[in-house]
Order: C-alpha cells, then sequence, then structure tokens
C-alpha cells in the first residue's frame, strides 16, 4: 500500500469525523488537496467563483444539515474574499471548517507575492485557528478543527495547510474526536424564570435551537399557562415556521418600533437569545432595547441544551399539559392584485411558499412585512443574517439546497444586497440546484435612505441620495442570470409574481424573478 500524503490523509479525516461536503475556491497551494478529491470517494466538492459564495453556502449548509461542511480557500487574499460570510456564520453560530492553504515553510521567509499573516487575518473571525507543522499531523488537527466546528452552538474553525505538510507522504487518517456537549440547565436561574414569567408584562425571548418545532411547543405552553409573551430576536439562523407550528414574532428592527414593542415587559427570560440591543447607535436614542429597570433573566445561551430548558420550565410552571397558544392556522389569502408593493408581495408568499420550503430572507425593506403574512403558510423553514454583512442570501441559499436536495429553496433578497455574491447564480446553475430566487429590484439602497433620516440627517443633498441609488445604469438581473446558466424572468405587479414564482417553483434546478417593486 502506498503512503499518504497530507492532503489525503486531511480529506480521509474529514470524512471520517463526518464532513462530506466542501465548498472550494482552489489555488496553486490547495492543489494538492483537489487531487486526492479525485483519490478519495466521499466528498462533494463545490466550486464557487467568489470566496464568499464558499464560505455563505458553508453557513446555509450547517444551519440546514446541521453538521459542518469545509471550505477550501487560497492563502491569506482568499481568506479575506470569504469573511464577511464567516463573520454572518459566527455570528448565526453555525460551525464551518475552513481549510486554507499556505506556502511551504521554506518559501514564507522569501515574503512571495502570497505571502500574507493568515492566521491573523482568520482570527477575527475564527473561535479556533491552527496551523499544521507537518504531514504526519495534518489528520489529527483536521480532526480537531472538526471538534472545534462543532462545538455547540457551532463554531468557526480555521485550519492552515502549508503545501508541504500536504504533498509529503506520512499522512495519518485521524478518528473524530469527541464533541463537547450543550451546556446544562441552570436551576437557580430557572427559579428566577419561574417567578418573572407571569401575565402578558413577561416575555420568553427565544433564539437559536429554541425555535425548533418541537420548542417552539413547549414554548407555546408555556405562554399559555403562564400568560407570558414570545418573541424571537431580530436575526434567526434558523425558525420553523407555518401552520401548525407555534407562531413568534421578532423583536423589530426599526429602533422606534423595537422601543416600543418591548416597553411593556417588566421582566424577560433569555432562552438562546440576547438581551434586546439596537442593530446600531443613534443620535439621541437608547441601546438597549428593554425599558429602564426590566429585570432580565438569562436562562440559557445559545450552546446550551435549549429545548431541555424550555422543557424543564414547562414542567416547573406546570403547563406539560396545556395546548401550546399561538399556533398558526392556514388563511385562505385573497390573490393581491395591483403593484408589487410590500403588503402585496408578503400576501404572495403567504399563498406560494410550498411545503417543507426553506425560505432565505435577505429581504432588507421590502420584507418587512413578510413575516407576520406568513404565519398561516405551508410549514416551512425561515433562514436570517445574523451578522447584518449583507451578500449572505444567496450563497446560503446553496448550502441549504445542498443539504436539502428534497425541499424547495425559496431565496427572497434586495438587489443591493444579490450583487454583493451574484457569482452564486453560476454554482446554482452548476449543481443544478432547486432555488427560486426573488431579486426585489427597487433600484435602491432603500434602508439607508430610512437611516439617513434616523441618524439626524435632515434634507440630504444630490450627492448623499446618488449613493444610496442603483440607478443610472438599471441592473438587468434575467440577462445576468442567463449568463450563468440561470433561467428567469420579470415581473412587474403582484398576480405576475405570483405566476412567476409557480414556474420557478415548478421547475427543477434554479430560476431567477426580477420583480419591479
Ligand atoms: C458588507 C456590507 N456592506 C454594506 C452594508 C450597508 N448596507 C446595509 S443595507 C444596504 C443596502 C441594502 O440594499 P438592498 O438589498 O437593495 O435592500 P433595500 O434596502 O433596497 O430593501 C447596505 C449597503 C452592509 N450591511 N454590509
Amino acid at each position: 500500500m502506498t503512503e499518504l500524503n497530507g492532503a489525503e490523509s486531511l480529506v480521509r479525516s474529514l470524512i471520517a469525523s463526518g464532513v462530506d461536503t466542501c465548498f472550494t475556491n482552489p489555488g496553486t497551494s490547495e492543489m494538492h488537496f483537489v487531487a486526492a478529491l479525485d483519490k478519495v470517494p466521499g466528498m462533494r466538492s463545490v466550486l464557487a467563483l467568489f470566496e464568499g459564495v464558499a464560505t455563505g453556502a458553508a453557513d446555509g449548509y450547517f444551519r440546514m444539515a446541521e453538521k459542518p461542511a469545509c471550505t477550501l480557500l487560497h492563502l491569506g487574499p482568499g481568506l479575506a474574499n470569504g469573511l464577511a460570510n464567516l463573520h454572518n456564520a459566527k455570528k448565526a453560530g453555525s460551525g464551518v471548517v475552513n481549510i486554507v492553504g499556505e506556502h511551504a515553510a521554506s518559501h514564507i521567509e522569501l515574503d512571495a507575492p502570497l505571502t500574507s499573516d493568515i492566521a491573523g487575518i482568520a482570527r477575527p473571525m475564527s473561535h479556533w485557528v491552527h496551523a499544521s507543522i507537518s504531514a504526519a499531523d495534518v489528520g489529527a488537527d483536521a480532526a480537531r478543527a472538526v471538534q472545534a466546528a462543532r462545538t455547540p452552538p457551532g463554531q468557526v474553525a480555521t485550519l492552515i495547510l502549508p503545501s508541504d505538510t500536504a504533498w509529503t507522504s506520512g499522512g495519518q487518517v485521524a478518528e473524530p474526536f469527541a464533541v463537547p456537549e450543550r451546556g446544562h440547565l441552570d436551576t437557580a436561574a430557572l427559579d428566577r424564570a419561574i417567578a418573572a414569567l407571569d401575565g402578558p408584562d413577561s416575555l420568553l425571548l427565544l433564539g437559536g435551537r429554541a425555535l425548533t418545532e418541537a420548542a417552539l411547543e413547549t414554548a407555546g405552553r408555556i405562554a399559555a399557562q403562564t400568560g407570558c409573551a414570545l418573541l424571537s430576536e431580530w436575526s434567526n439562523a434558523r425558525m420553523e415556521r407555518g401552520a401548525g407550528r407555534v407562531a413568534v414574532g421578532k423583536v423589530p428592527y426599526p429602533i422606534d418600533l423595537a422601543l416600543e414593542a418591548l416597553d411593556r415587559y417588566r421582566r424577560i427570560v433569555l432562552v438562546g437569545a440576547r438581551a434586546p440591543i439596537g442593530f446600531f447607535a443613534y443620535p439621541g436614542k437608547p441601546a438597549i432595547l428593554s425599558r429602564d429597570g426590566a429585570e432580565i433573566i438569562s436562562l440559557a445561551g445559545a450552546g446550551d441544551d435549549l429545548a431541555g430548558t424550555l422543557e424543564a420550565l414547562s414542567d416547573a410552571v406546570g403547563a406539560s399539559r396545556m395546548a401550546p397558544s399561538g399556533v398558526g392556522t392556514r388563511q385562505d389569502i385573497a390573490l393581491p392584485q395591483g403593484a408589487a408593493t410590500p403588503e402585496t408581495i408578503a400576501a404572495v408568499l403567504g399563498r406560494t411558499i410550498p411545503e417543507h420550503a426553506i425560505v432565505v430572507d435577505e429581504s432588507v425593506t421590502t420584507g418587512r412585512g413578510f413575516f407576520a403574512a406568513t404565519t398561516g403558510a405551508a410549514p416551512h423553514t425561515w433562514l436570517n443574517n445574523c451578522g447584518g454583512s449583507i451578500g449572505y442570501g444567496l450563497p446560503v441559499a446553496i448550502g441549504a439546497a445542498i443539504a436539502c436536495p428534497d425541499r424547495k429553496v425559496l431565496a427572497l433578497t434586495g438587489d443591493g444586497s444579490a450583487m454583493y455574491t451574484p457569482q452564486a447564480l453560476w454554482t446554482m446553475a452548476r449543481e443544478q440546484l432547486d432555488v427560486t430566487i426573488v431579486i426585489f429590484a427597487n433600484r435602491s439602497y432603500e434602508i439607508l435612505r430610512g437611516e439617513l433620516t434616523n441618524v439626524g440627517v435632515r434634507n440630504p443633498g444630490p450627492r448623499a441620495i446618488d449613493m444610496l441609488s442603483l440607478s443610472r445604469p438599471d441592473l438587468g438581473w434575467v440577462g445576468m442570470a442567463r449568463a450563468m446558466g440561470v433561467d428567469g424572468c420579470r415581473a412587474g405587479d403582484a398576480p405576475g409574481l405570483e405566476a412567476a414564482i409557480k414556474t420557478g417553483l415548478a421547475k427543477p434546478g434554479p430560476y431567477l424573478i426580477e420583480l419591479e417593486c
């Protein structure tokens, strides 16, 4: 038997640890990893034409597969191109294993063009960073990277792979390392939570794995028994929703609405959520969104056993036999007529989201009313951007579609956001992913027009307005999609949108709808 080189031991060790999907954008230093993909069966490899697509796809994959994928990135600059979506993955609690090629040790001291401080670039967006020293270490390093990525709720792990460790023989395949368990119940906090949840001025604020179907049902029983309200954070990595599921609203994004929504709560219990804070600071407005003097009880953090915590809380308040409150029911929504507005688009979505669909939401301003209008839609999964770095939606849709090939994916995105990672369309076409994309072509960074006022700018001038406009020239989305192998159409009103969504959902493979709105 021939000896394995480091790259082969890496691929075999990743597979042994359960990582069998790789989103790649390789270069010379990663060629032995690329070659190993043919020698070692079992790693699905997906090429992305920009690293932000690869890292975002890995985020979407984790959210739906509940296990990490790996990325393959080209030295410091390749990693740097992927950082914004690694930031989003980190904030979402998604586990990702980055494999980043590096020069051979002997080459680094020569300061060749692609030499950079890879660990320094990786650290802010990674929980774990390590550089392999020799071919014999690579397998165990890979297993350790997967262990780090699987540490609850999910972490970003970056393994730097010098090219000589990849090509040298002597690679050892490593067994998986044990994954740390989720944190257990804090009984002192449970006692405080039991006392706090009493009546409509108390709130159970949910995040992370507290938003699975089963956990939501438990939360609904607690609400029925105690009279507390239920809400989730503004952005959630993954929420199960629709008819038959306990419907939970979100803390609104606009600062004034958020303050108003939370003002009524004197006691807030956090399960997998953070205490509510503003997305940004605004002049003369508070950054803490809860009312002054509100009691905040942190019952369980994102890495804890949230379903178990909610069960314990339910038992303790005597809710186990209650029927959950707030269960979404199927609504008959009439087909809206006329222009595509946030309201008519929301109604179309309420009518058309297919059963078990995965909705990837980067709809920004257009989507502010989507949530309320879709609580009675067919049961579905909703993914939000938790890190606020736009350009997450199309890549995350790739990862979700690869993790769940039997489910329809609906990617809803602002035109501004979609322009950060449009290369995702090409990967969708190449992999024939079943994604229907709706681009809200309002030709504007619309949200920022509101933010201009919110931060106190009065009467903005034409140059300021020009920085928030996407016209001159208009983007041609259908042409752009076709150039990357994705079919599509334009829609100009609400009935046209519904017809286009139905066409997209009926067709296998990706389909893009450019919606004038
Ligand atoms: C990486 C990154 N760059 C810039 C921003 C600032 N930003 C937030 S929203 C936005 C525009 C979004 O435009 P679009 O997706 O068209 O949505 P709309 O506001 O028009 O609904 C920008 C530029 C950001 N959040 N992240």
